[in-house]
Formats: structure tokens, C-alpha cells, sequence
């Protein structure tokens, strides 16, 4: 596998060794993608996409940098930053997109198309900051998506340097799901890659996600030791509101120093929830084990007699706007999801979301 790129492939990129400088492995490639290349493909080179833009796509191979040719049938909106492609050595044309093992999309309401915002991610790094960006409802949606396309959530709150006390968010997040990891830093400082090494090293791909201005891209340079010149941009935010301005607007992929990936994404303020009811279980799982108590299993945990989770509101032990927040949730996932009616008209549910 190693010695078989011809020069062709890296004419664009400065590295001109014939030894492979990065490793498979060590890029996020194991037997999940190994197994489904075939007989017919072996001169094929396994490469990761690292860039989407509009016009073009790039990927990392064992070499460095590639920028791929397309054929006329694919475009560009069909690959996800992330994915593992088998690319022609000779004319860097991507030849085939192995299957996922896991894909975050980001829904929209109703039938619009979802955006795609990475591909083979073990760990989602949901981005907030001490400070008016914080906002429980949101953290949900992110904490869904997380689940529902099977990676490990961690919550990181940023900006701990321009707090006085950062307790409450940090207590604050660790109600939001049973076991949820929540790690607070300060992103321009090197400690940050040390809050995040348990999820960084090689092989591992970690991905950004959270409103523009929380500190993703800052973290991305701290996380990869960028230089000035090649570090991804970051822009300062709105004093009265904290909001930010949206500068990046692409994702990409980058070498984590201690080993690792991690992908900076756009900042979303709004998440919509649709086909997501297995990830809002394990969000909510405190609300579905008092479910399983309720008198009448068609409980709506709204007005029935006997409901475990109408006394649990009431008595204390389940914050009422928690269960607020959790019927909001479901109800948008129902109205959004569609459902298939069976051959006898029996309602089909969606098998689970992947888990590794
Ligand atoms: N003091 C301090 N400033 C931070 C921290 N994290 C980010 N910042 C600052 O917050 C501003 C926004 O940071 P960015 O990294 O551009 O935010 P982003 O999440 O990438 O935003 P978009 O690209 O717009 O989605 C910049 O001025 C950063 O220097 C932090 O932990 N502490
Ligand atoms: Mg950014
Ligand atoms: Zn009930």
C-alpha cells in the first residue's frame, strides 16, 4: 500500500519523499474501510476529504495534501469533510466514496435537502462560552445530533478567562445527559490541548460544532499549533450580545500536534431536529425511565391520572422546564420526521442510529 503513488499525485504539494509521512492509521483509516475496498481497487489510493468548497475538493493522503478532480457525474456537495475516498494516482481523480461509518447532517425543517457537516467523527465538541452564548435548549439539539449519528458528546465551554466563575455552566451542562463529559478552558491558551487530549490521538477525529464566535477556529489553532500564516481565521465578537460574525464559512479537517484530526465547521445558531427520536432518548433517558412507570403506556405525561413523570415535575425531582424543553423537542422531531405507511398501513420506525 505505502509505495504504490506514483509523483503524479503530489505534483501540487511540496512533500516529495517517497516515504509516506503520515500513516493510515494514524489519519482514521481500520478495517471498517479496508474491508469494503475490492480486488479490482488495490491500485487505488485511500485518501480522507479535508476540504469542500463550491468548485473543488481537497484530501489528505499518506503524502499531504491532494486537490482531487471530480468526475462529470459527482459534485462537490456530495462528499462530506472527512470521508474516505479511493483516488486514481495517476489523475487525482476520485474514484469512489467508501461508506460512512457514522454522518452528521445538519436538518432542516420540513423536505429540504440536510447540509452535510462531517463524516467519521468519534467525538463531537459541542462549543459554547461562559457567557450569553450559553444556552441549555441549544446544547440539546447539538447533544441529539451527537447521539443520533453515534458519536461521544463533550461539552467544551470556552472563555473561562473572562468569567469570574465559571461553576454554573459547568454545572449547568452536566444536567443535560446522563455520564455527558463537559470541560471548560480557555482556547487560546496551550492548556486546551491538555482539557482535550483523552479525546485527541491518532487515529481519533474530533469535530467543532457551535454558534459563530464561541472560540471553534481559536481551539482548532491551539489544538493543531498553527503558525500565524497558516492558522484558520478568527474575528472578534459583538460585546452587547456575544454573537459572532460568521468568519468561517467552510469546513475543513487539520492535523491535531499530539496526534489526532479535528474539523473546524461555520457557526449554527439554529439546529432543527427531525429523524432523531433514538438520539433524543439517550438525551432524555431520565424522562423515558420515569415514562416506564406511568400508569397508561399511551401516556402524553400531560393530563393522565397515574403519570410518573407529571409527579416528578411536581415533587421536584424533574426540573419542569427540562420536560418543557423535552416536549418541544420530540414534538418538532414528529412533525418533522415523515412517516412511511407499510404494506398493511402499519407505521414503519427507523432503525437506530449507528453506533460503533
Ligand atoms: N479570552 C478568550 N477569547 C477567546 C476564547 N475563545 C475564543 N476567543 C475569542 O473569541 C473570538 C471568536 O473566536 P473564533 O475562534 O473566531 O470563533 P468561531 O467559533 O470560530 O466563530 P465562527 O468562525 O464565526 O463560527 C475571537 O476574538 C477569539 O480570540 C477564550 O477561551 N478566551
Ligand atoms: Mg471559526
Ligand atoms: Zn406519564
Amino acid at each position: 500500500m505505502q509505495q504504490r503513488h506514483s509523483a503524479a499525485i503530489h505534483a501540487d504539494v511540496s512533500i516529495s519523499s517517497d516515504q509516506p509521512s503520515i500513516s493510515l492509521a494514524a489519519l482514521g483509516w481500520f478495517t471498517f474501510f479496508s474491508e469494503q475496498v475490492e480486488d479490482g481497487e488495490a491500485e487505488l489510493a485511500p485518501m480522507r476529504i479535508a476540504t469542500v468548497h463550491r468548485d473543488r475538493v481537497t484530501a489528505i493522503s499518506e503524502r499531504g495534501p491532494v486537490r482531487l478532480e471530480l468526475s462529470a457525474q459527482s459534485l462537490t456537495t456530495d462528499f462530506a469533510v472527512g470521508d474516505w475516498v479511493l483516488v486514481s494516482p495517476e489523475t487525482r481523480l476520485l474514484m469512489r466514496r467508501l461508506d460512512r461509518r457514522m454522518l452528521l447532517q445538519r436538518k432542516t425543517e420540513g423536505g429540504r435537502p440536510t447540509q452535510l457537516i462531517a463524516a467519521n467523527v468519534d467525538t463531537l465538541l459541542i462549543v459554547t462560552s461562559c457567557n450569553d452564548d450559553f444556552n441549555l435548549a441549544r446544547l440539546e439539539r447539538y447533544l441529539a445530533l451527537a447521539n443520533e449519528a453515534g458519536a461521544t458528546p463533550v461539552i467544551v465551554l470556552t472563555k473561562i478567562d473572562q468569567t469570574a466563575d465559571a461553576a454554573p455552566y459547568l454545572q449547568q451542562a452536566k444536567t443535560l445527559q446522563q455520564g455527558l463529559e463537559v470541560v471548560l478552558l480557555n482556547a487560546t491558551g496551550p492548556e486546551a490541548a491538555l482539557t482535550l487530549a483523552p479525546w485527541c490521538g491518532p487515529g481519533q477525529t474530533v469535530a467543532l460544532v457551535g454558534s459563530s464566535g464561541v472560540g471553534k477556529s481559536t481551539l482548532l489553532n491551539t489544538l493543531s499549533n498553527k503558525s500565524s500564516e497558516d492558522a484558520q481565521p478568527t474575528g472578534p465578537i459583538r460585546e452587547a450580545d456575544a454573537k459572532g460574525r460568521h468568519t468561517t464559512t467552510s469546513r475543513s479537517l487539520h492535523a491535531i500536534a499530539g496526534g489526532g484530526w479535528v474539523i473546524d465547521t461555520p457557526g449554527m445558531r439554529t439546529l432543527h431536529v427531525r429523524d432523531a427520536a433514538a438520539g433524543l432518548n439517550t438525551l432524555f433517558a431520565e424522562i423515558v425511565e420515569l415514562a416506564a412507570r406511568c400508569r397508561f403506556r399511551d401516556c402524553t405525561h400531560d393530563h393522565e391520572p397515574g403519570c410518573a413523570v407529571q409527579s416528578a415535575a411536581a415533587d421536584g425531582t424533574l426540573d419542569p422546564a427540562r420536560l418543557a424543553r423535552w416536549r418541544k423537542l420530540t414534538q418538532e422531531n414528529l412533525t418533522n420526521t415523515p412517516v412511511q405507511s407499510g404494506p398493511r398501513g402499519n407505521k414503519i420506525t427507523k432503525p437506530q442510529g449507528k453506533r460503533r
